[in-house]
């Protein structure tokens, strides 16, 4: 394990997408059939990032006392945030913003010496080569009871479009792995649809580590990784090896302007506290809004962690 990484206690965890525009829950809304898969694309239209000033989000994230920070460059949803020849669903392509969101994020990041972290979906509910249980048959009209895009495998794999996609997640991660300069860590979801075998490992370990030896990955890659992320809730006792606890500042990781379930900055500071006295790194989200700008309560919060770990790391 990198030493950074031993060393930081403190990351940013950013959920940006265009889930943000109807302030709804990330790529699980359509999912959870609490609305249709198109209604939900249709954030496309609305996705403008018209206030998105990268350097304001590093100035934050610096002041916040974290050391790293780890954004999305692609959901569940399967819409990208940075610009990819392999697929026209992105976040240039496909909305009003057309830019390059992780380009911008990864030279502001960078620049403060902050380490640069990029989160990626394993799954992809968008692709045509993840196959779903409905794949070429008929999609049941209630979505909300049964939908097109749970159990994917229903026990049948189609074996050449399994390697396409594959192959898809290798090229797009190269393009996340080498496009945006030196790139720390790569925080994986998701792996649960498939087993180790099916997501090639260990072989796609190696493949990535290829791009850069001393990158860091998070332990969603079925045991693969190099660090457990235990999500929401902290363990009770100290967990065997390097940890990281990620959490939502109120209940929802990208921006849902109806969630007022905010933790007050003493709550966060506690969490922090036991987090770190037992060898952990907190991974603390924040969700901007379709803009770009970020909430005044999740600035708030960032801004008095950052105080007090200044004050006490100092004393
Ligand atoms: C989960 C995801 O499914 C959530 O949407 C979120 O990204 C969280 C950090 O990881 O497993």
């Amino acid at each position: 394990m990198q030493q950074w990484f031993e060393d930081a206690k403190l990351g940013i965890f950013i959920h940006y997408g265009i889930y943000a525009v109807d302030g709804v829950a990330e790529s699980w809304s359509f999912y959870n059939g609490r609305m249709s898969y198109e209604q939900y694309m249709k954030q496309l239209d609305g996705f403008t990032a018209s206030k998105f000033d990268a350097d304001k989000w590093a100035d934050l994230i610096e002041k916040s006392g974290a050391k790293y920070a780890v954004l999305t460059t692609k959901h569940h949803d399967g819409v990208a945030l940075f610009d990819t020849q392999y697929s026209d669903l992105s976040v240039m392509k496909k909305t009003p913003a057309k830019r390059d969101i992780i380009k911008e994020y990864a030279e502001a990041i960078t620049k403060r010496g902050i380490r640069l972290g990029m989160y990626y979906s394993l799954i992809d509910w968008s692709h045509p080569d993840y196959p779903s249980v409905y794949e070429g048959g008929k999609v049941p009209e209630d979505l909300s009871t049964v939908n097109r895009f749970s159990s994917p495998l229903n026990g049948v794999q189609d074996e050449e479009k399994w390697q396409k996609f594959l192959q898809f997640n290798n090229d797009q991660l190269k393009e996340v792995l080498t496009n945006y300069g030196k790139v720390d860590l790569l925080w994986f979801d998701g792996d649960w649809e498939r087993s180790a075998e099916q997501w090639n490992l260990p072989e796609f370990k190696h493949y990535l580590k290829s791009f850069n030896p001393d990158l860091i990955i998070n332990s969603r890659l079925q045991g693969h990784g190099d660090y457990k992320t235990p999500e929401q809730g902290l363990p009770i006792t100290r967990p065997e090896g390097p940890w990281e606890f990620c959490t939502t500042i109120n209940s929802s990781w990208g921006y849902v302007p109806t969630d007022n379930h905010y933790k007050s900055l003493n709550q966060i500071i506690r969490m922090f506290c036991d987090c770190i006295s037992m060898g952990g790194n907190m991974l603390l989200d924040i969700g901007p809004r379709e803009d770009g700008t970020i909430d005044e309560r999740q600035e708030e919060i960032l801004l008095g962690l950052g105080d007090w770990i200044h004050t006490h790391a100092e004393a």
